[in-house]
């Protein structure tokens, strides 16, 4: 199930971490939210605002994004480095912005699992980041598993709440 996208390298300054999340949704619906690089704000809700940069469409697409007021940053402006619709690998990049996650970059792909229930679907999402020099590597998961486990659980309610609604 731990695909080959979640084996990144660690540089010793980074850290990283995996997170999963079983959605009671289909696969196809899962992902026609993480796909749209073009608005992540539909379910992360840390995202005030997200506005694509413009002359892309696709790979290297790059967002400019406000996060909402209470955090230790204002913007973060992401490029998107891979998405693969056929596999459900997302893949994007922090290259810049008012906050301290240098380097960051999230992967995150989808798979189908059968249980007793029926199929659900399993997200996984890991990340890599430099550690600020002032911060411990603990710290510094600890914020990002925070975020990333809010970003996840979002999405589980919406789609579980979207599935629930096509099915009546
Ligand atoms: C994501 C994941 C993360 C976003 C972080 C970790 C961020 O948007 C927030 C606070 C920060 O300090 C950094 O998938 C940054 O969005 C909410 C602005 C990048």
């Amino acid at each position: 199930m731990m695909s080959r996208f979640h084996k990144p390298l660690l540089s010793p300054n980074q850290c990283g971490s995996s997170l999963v999340q079983t959605i009671d949704a289909p696969l196809s619906l899962v992902w026609s939210m993480v796909r749209r690089f073009d608005n992540p704000q539909a379910y992360k809700r840390f995202v005030k605002t997200s506005t694509m940069r413009p002359g892309y469409g696709g790979i290297g697409s790059i967002r400019d994004v406000m996060v909402i007021s209470g955090l230790p940053a204002r913007t973060s402006t992401e490029r998107l480095d891979k998405l693969d619709d056929d596999m459900h690998v997302m893949v994007f990049s922090v290259i810049g912005g008012d906050h301290r996650l240098v380097n960051y970059r999230s992967t995150t792909t989808l798979h189908e699992e059968e249980d007793e229930e029926g199929v659900k679907t399993v997200v996984i999402e890991s990340y890599v980041v430099d550690v600020p020099v002032e911060n411990s590597k603990e710290d510094t998961c600890t914020f990002v598993d925070t975020i990333v486990g809010c970003n996840l659980r979002s999405l589980a309610r919406m789609t579980e709440n979207m599935a629930c609604i096509f099915n009546n």
